[in-house]
């Protein structure tokens, strides 16, 4: 393809794909797009690797490794409060009580421009209100201190990453964060924990500015165009929703480390959501990949090693196997004591 020499649409019937009918007149890009879609789902048939089955093999890789990827979901902050989304008591279990019908509704940015309270509603479990970090950040940091972490792709909003110290060079935050927000209407963008105070009390965060603008406006003419529009001046997370581009930082940096990699932690995931879930079959197929989450992985793929379970429980085992209990707890206590000054602040 990259020679012209074959378009999409000949390596689709070259590979054996066969299409519907209806499909025959695929234009490139759509051919390359569902080429796209078989080509992930041939490197998901991954063989299991030989001799690595168990947490004592994790515990050996870990003391070797020197650059661990590492992929996280909302499983690893569910220990401080954070439901998440797909547990039986998970958001999307309540999705009646916020009156939506379709999950993906809840972060849909053209629900959000007809009524961005629905997402205020819900968006304030998710919250990094207590700023404390799991013990399973705190492992994710240690294997950073360790000077092995090679970067962490979190899918979480919550943005306890920082509060565990994980240095930003060293993260990705796939989906963005509450970190920041910035105005729908003047694109002003400002720390996102100025936002949170509304959220908690129901309010919908709105832009100081555009509010001053407009209420210069107001006074000098009758003439409002902004009142029909939902969400003049109102702040947003930014955080992606389904219809906006993902993190750029994303895609070029999983092209460099994926050659990097020397071992994979997938961590409090149900591997649901795509792009990131399509990253543990992205890595060549000799690095080893590990899975640590109480539930099997939504979708079917062969990790070496699965450790089910409450990843708090399995990442301390793992420390102790590796040997660095000591190291672990002491980032352990350092974790709840942020938490416990933040309350003391408040
Ligand atoms: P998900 O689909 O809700 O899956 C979470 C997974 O974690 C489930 O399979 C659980 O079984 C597992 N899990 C829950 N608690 C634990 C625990 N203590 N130990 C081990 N495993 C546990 O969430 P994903 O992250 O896979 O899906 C991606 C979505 C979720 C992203 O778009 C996020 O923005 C979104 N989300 C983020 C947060 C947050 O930032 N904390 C919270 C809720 C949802």
């Amino acid at each position: 393809m990259i020679d012209e020499s074959h378009s999409p649409y000949n390596l689709l019937s070259t590979f054996g794909i066969r299409l519907l009918d209806d499909l025959s007149a695929l234009d490139d890009s759509n051919a390359l797009a569902i080429l796209q879609i078989y080509i992930v789902r041939e490197f998901r048939k991954r063989t299991r690797l030989p001799n690595f089955s168990t947490i004592v093999d994790v515990a050996e890789a870990l003391k070797s490794a020197s650059n661990v990827l590492v992929i996280t979901g909302a499983g690893i902050s569910t220990s401080l409060g954070i439901p998440d989304f797909r547990s039986a008591d998970g958001i999307y279990a309540r999705l009646e009580s916020y009156n939506l019908s379709d999950p993906q509704e809840m972060f849909d940015i053209e629900v959000f421009k007809s009524d961005p309270s629905i997402f205020y509603d819900f968006s304030k479990e998710l919250l990094p209100v207590e700023r404390g970090y799991s013990p399973t950040h705190a492992f994710i940091r240690l294997l950073q201190d360790k000077g092995i972490l090679l970067r962490q792709y979190t899918q979480n909003i919550d943005d306890i990453e920082s509060s565990a110290g994980i240095e930003e060079a060293r993260l990705i935050q796939c989906h963005g964060s509450f970190k920041t927000a910035s105005c729908m209407s003047c694109r002003d963008r400002v720390r996102g924990s100025t936002l949170f105070k509304d959220i908690q009390e129901g309010k919908i965060p709105r832009c100081a500015k555009c509010l001053a603008r407009q209420s210069t406006r107001q006074t000098s003419s009758n003439d409002d165009d902004d009142d029909d529009d939902a969400v003049f001046g109102v702040m947003k997370p930014d955080i992606t929703f389904f219809g906006e581009q993902l993190e750029t930082r994303f895609k070029e940096q999983v092209l460099l480390d994926r050659s990097a990699a020397d071992l994979v932690l997938c961590i409090g995931t149900s591997l649901r959501v795509a792009p990131v879930s399509d990253l543990p079959a992205l890595m060549p197929p000799a690095v080893p990949q590990v899975f640590l989450s109480r539930e099997a992985a939504g979708r079917e793929y062969v990790f070496d090693c699965e450790l089910l379970g409450a990843c708090d429980d399995t990442v301390r085992q793992l420390a102790r196997h590796v040997g660095w209990q000591e190291e672990f707890e002491r980032l352990v206590e350092l974790g709840k004591r942020t938490k416990t000054v933040e309350k003391m602040n408040t």
